[in-house]
């Protein structure tokens, strides 16, 4: 691919002082998926499934394909996609309607300390109410969920396995297949966080069979204020709705009411309807360049940027080995708060913090760390910009003293 041909795609990056490695918290958006968002509210800006117009029905029929395109994506049925609001959403939704309505007191919901908040705290609030228990898998010793670990702790108490696909700290892919695999064999059904996985690796849910997958569009180059879940059919069927309101029912009495099917049950009210649309833009342009070609590119800026790193005294890298773009490090005796400012100084956008997932940072034992991620529009020259960055950086503060 022309990575530099590609850079002009995203206008932000028109600034070529500007460096952008913090993907993982959410990716730079192209022209195209702009365009097609634009073109909703320029040419037919209106609701979805009820008015009787044509542009009305455009928007509709926009709508819809965007369904089917994300279907396609990642090989479910059109049915078993449901628009939300985005991962955090997309996962809460399987908790409150699947969890609080399945779950009892005799239960084990198996969850790990790699996991995104927006993974594990909707499972605590189920363990809250239902009484069942919320179960880690023991990480090994890089940090990673390990099938050897997975099988100490699963058992035919387990009903939900909650896992991510990628962590967002750590960049490990974890094996969900086995997982999910072994999780059937004692009749668990699994919820796959993969807000890091589906922007930048192919996902068949029906050959890794999950039961569950959730994932944003702003990770994957689409606009913010929407996300994905896929359910299997048969579990969706059965689920209830968790919000009710405009558009998502059937007939309405004065005290009773029944649902529309399968996705539509769950999307109450006018739904992200331009941004269905740049999500659809957003999965036309990386099929047009193929996600496999994606992540090899940013598995070999990320071992570049590490080599590089790892000649540098008092780095510390928390994930050496991950097979994705993804490096969690801190500059030893700094703070990352302070470090983080020293690359912004240099127009690096980069993230410190806990990065929403606190309890693999306490299993890291510090405070926070600072990350680095990468996406197709990266280049080496981003990676010499922030290792230029990193060893002045390290020059400043040693000389200030930490
Ligand atoms: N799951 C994982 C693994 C994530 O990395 C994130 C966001 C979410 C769920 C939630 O996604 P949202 O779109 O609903 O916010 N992760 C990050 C991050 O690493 N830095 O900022 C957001």
């Amino acid at each position: 691919m022309d990575l530099f041909k590609l850079k002009k795609d995203f206008p932000v990056l028109s600034d070529k002082t500007l460096t952008y490695l913090d993907t993982a918290a959410s990716s730079l958006k192209p022209k195209s998926v702009i365009k097609a968002m634009d073109e909703y509210y320029e040419k037919y800006s209106v609701n979805v499934h009820r008015g009787v117009y044509n542009i009305s029905f455009i928007a509709t029929q926009k709508y819809e394909s965007a369904r089917e395109k994300v279907s396609k994506f990642i090989n479910s049925q059109f049915d078993e996609i449901v628009f939300t609001r985005g991962a955090s959403s997309a996962l809460n939704l399987v908790a409150s309607s699947y969890g609080l309505n399945n779950l009892t007191a005799k239960d084990e919901i198996i969850v790990s300390e790699l996991e995104h908040h927006s993974q594990v705290l909707p499972w605590q609030n189920v363990s809250n109410i239902t009484k069942a228990k919320l179960v880690y898998v023991p990480l090994n010793e890089e940090g990673r969920i390990t099938i050897e670990n997975f099988k100490k702790v699963l058992n035919e108490n387990t009903k939900v396995v909650a896992l991510n696909y990628v962590s967002n700290v750590m960049g490990y892919i974890a094996p969900i297949k086995e997982i999910i695999s072994l999780s059937h064999k004692v009749g668990a059904v699994v919820t796959v966080d993969a807000a890091q996985a589906a922007p930048h690796h192919n996902i068949d849910v029906k050959d890794i069979d999950c039961d569950f997958l959730s994932f944003s569009g702003h990770k994957m180059l689409g606009p913010t204020g929407i996300g994905i879940l896929y359910g299997k059919k048969e579990l969706l069927q059965k689920m209830p709705p968790i919000e009710f309101g405009g558009d998502m029912n059937d007939n309405v009495d004065k005290f009773e009411a029944s649902w529309k099917d399968t996705p539509y049950k769950f999307e109450t009210g006018t739904p992200p309807i331009a941004e269905a649309i740049g999500l659809g833009a957003a999965i036309d342009y990386l099929e047009n360049i193929g996600l496999d070609k994606i992540s090899k590119h940013e598995k070999e800026l990320k071992d570049y940027t590490v080599s590089k790193m790892q000649q540098i005294d008092g780095i510390e890298i928390y994930n050496p080995n991950a097979e994705t773009g993804i490096i969690s490090f801190n500059i030893k005796g700094v703070h990352p708060h302070d470090a983080i400012t020293f690359f912004d100084g240099d127009n690096i956008c980069m993230r410190a913090g806990h990065h929403c997932a606190q309890l693999v940072i306490k299993w890291l034992q510090v405070v926070a760390t600072l990350r680095v991620s990468f996406y197709l529009y990266n280049t080496t020259e981003d990676c010499d910009k922030f290792i230029n960055s990193l060893i002045n950086a390290q020059k400043f503060f040693k000389e200030m003293g930490f």
